[in-house]
């Protein structure tokens, strides 16, 4: 029989606004490597004050084999407030290599997106892209028995000074939804206490061509469907370990339509139905049937990101749906109970002042009172996206991708942004139930956050948003 190897999982993530994740991605790796007969551990540094001197403290006691940082957030996505995290990623970095030798592996939906220039920027042995329950164990297996991991798919490793990247591969992936015993591995209480909900993926891939977008590039075009039976189960097992609010994180939850259905029919007949969220639906797919059933299958939060309302700007983003699936989509919602928030980006190509108030119009006729609307300024542009392409044509960027980590946002040129700054601002401070990005940032948002929590406030709290909003006025915050 092989042996195991001791092994240590961080998960690099602080940023714990607009609300704290759950690492479900690290508690899945670790869960997998410890099926493969290692000894591993988890630490979260989530809630710790002191981060260096926590990794410092677990790396004396775990004398790890081979240490594994699951890295989140490459920046908060704020153009007009960005928080770049990989500095502090570096700084763990620097800590585990005063202490030990072990070589350590990146992983996380950061390395979706820029793995290369973060393995550089780090200085970590390896980085993993995609599925790490699948390769994490492996990559240890060939580290302890002195592999070269080469042949080991989504691994990238830095050979003489030259980034060697071996193609990504769904295989391993199974039909099963996966789902970890969280509380094996975090302490889960201190993210229930600020009213987050409980990640559940029921799929991988996505078959979209928004034009920013990194989704396909991370995870693929074609569909790993979960089986809805197995993400039923899922459910019901946290919900019988006592998690209520559960949140599906797919990166378009309904499409496939049909899969998004099946799934909401099966939960429909669950015993003791949790509490459902999704932030991630294609307003194309929207329709009087499917929100019925997620009705009954126990939604009590709903995000459709648009974008925008114009389809001057969602030709520019590639979003595949026009303005007139905007609107139907608002009507199907306005004739359902479940609280619906509109997620808008402002500033992608094509977008005038026109397009501006166009949106604007849109959210103010046709959001319905009782819903949320966010706007998000500007666009991050990644590389190797179409957008990267047009903003190099276009003259906004000449930075090279390596440099592209430390966070760069696309604006069209057909806009005046101090005028749509302010144009917003007013928009927010007409209609209670806007917010943008300093929103989400506010320094106090975790003391509104337990408090609600103290006081019964369900999951998700961005319902209340005109209420908190009223609040704050009221004591000039
Ligand atoms: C759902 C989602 C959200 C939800 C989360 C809800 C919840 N309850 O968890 C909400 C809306 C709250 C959210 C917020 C934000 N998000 Co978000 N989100 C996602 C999304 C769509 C899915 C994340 C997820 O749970 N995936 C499923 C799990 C299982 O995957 P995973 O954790 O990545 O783990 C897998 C691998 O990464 C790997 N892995 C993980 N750890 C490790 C460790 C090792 C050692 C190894 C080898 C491998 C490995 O294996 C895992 C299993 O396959 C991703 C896009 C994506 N597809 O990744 C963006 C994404 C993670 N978000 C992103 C961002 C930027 C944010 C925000 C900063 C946005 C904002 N303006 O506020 C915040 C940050 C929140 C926070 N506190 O950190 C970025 C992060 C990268 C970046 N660009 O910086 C992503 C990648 C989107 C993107 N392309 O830009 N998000």
């Amino acid at each position: 029989m092989k042996s195991g190897a001791d092994v240590l999982i961080v998960s690099t993530n602080r940023n714990d606004l607009p609300l704290p994740v759950m690492p479900y991605g690290a508690c899945m790796v670790a869960e997998a490597t410890e099926r493969e007969g290692h000894h591993v551990r988890l630490l979260d540094l989530m809630f710790e004050k002191e981060p260096l001197r926590a990794v410092e403290k677990e790396m004396s006691a775990t004398k790890p084999a081979v240490v594994g940082l699951s890295v989140r957030n490459i920046d908060n996505n704020d153009m007009q407030n960005p928080v770049f995290y990989p500095a502090e990623l570096k700084s763990i970095m620097e800590r585990i290599r005063m202490v030990s030798v072990a070589p350590v592996v990146l992983g996380g939906a950061a390395m979706s997106v820029m793995p290369e220039a973060l393995l550089r920027f780090t200085g970590a042995d390896y980085a993993v892209h995609g599925a790490g329950e699948v390769v994490f164990p492996k990559l240890v297996r060939s580290i302890i028995e002195g592999g070269a991991a080469d042949d080991l798919p989504g691994v990238l490793r830095v050979d003489k000074y030259v980034i060697r990247k071996n193609e990504c591969s769904s295989d391993g992936l199974t039909d099963c939804c996966r789902v970890p015993d969280f509380r094996r591995w975090i302490n889960a209480g201190p993210y229930l206490s600020r009213l987050s909900s409980v990640p559940v993926q029921t799929k991988v891939g996505c078959h979209f061509q928004c034009v920013y977008c990194t989704y396909r590039r991370a995870e693929g075009g074609g569909y790993r469907l979960s089986s809805p039976e197995s993400v039923v189960q899922a459910v019901s097992a946290l919900s019988k370990a006592g998690f209520q609010d559960i949140e599906f994180v797919d990166n378009v939850f309904n499409s496939p339509y049909d899969h998004a259905a099946a799934i909401c029919e099966g939960l429909a007949g669950m015993k003791g139905h949790a509490r459902l969220q999704s932030l991630e639906l294609n307003p194309f797919f929207i329709d009087d049937a499917l929100l019925d059933s997620m009705e009954k299958a126990g939604f009590r939060g709903i995000g459709v990101t648009v974008e925008s309302a114009s389809d001057k700007v969602l030709n520019g983003l590639g979003k595949g749906f026009n303005s007139r699936h905007v609107q139907m989509a608002s009507e199907v919602i306005a004739r359902h109970r479940i609280p619906c928030m509109w997620i808008f980006m402002v500033g992608g190509p094509g977008e005038t002042d026109e397009t501006v108030r166009e949106t604007l119009r849109f959210a103010e006729n046709s959001i319905c009172p009782g819903d949320v609307a966010f706007f998000n300024i500007g666009v991050r542009i990644y590389p190797g996206t179409a957008l990267e392409a047009r903003a190099r044509q276009e003259g906004i960027l000449s930075l090279s991708a390596e440099d592209m980590l430390k966070p760069v946002f696309y604006l069209s040129p057909g806009l005046d942004f101090r005028w749509m700054i302010e144009e917003v601002r007013r928009f927010m401070g007409v209609h209670m139930n806007v917010m943008n990005s300093d929103s989400l940032g506010l320094s106090f948002l975790p003391f509104i956050q337990r408090l609600a929590c103290s006081v019964g406030v369900k999951a998700p709290l961005w319902r209340r948003t005109r209420t908190i909003r009223g609040m704050l006025r009221l004591l000039r915050l």
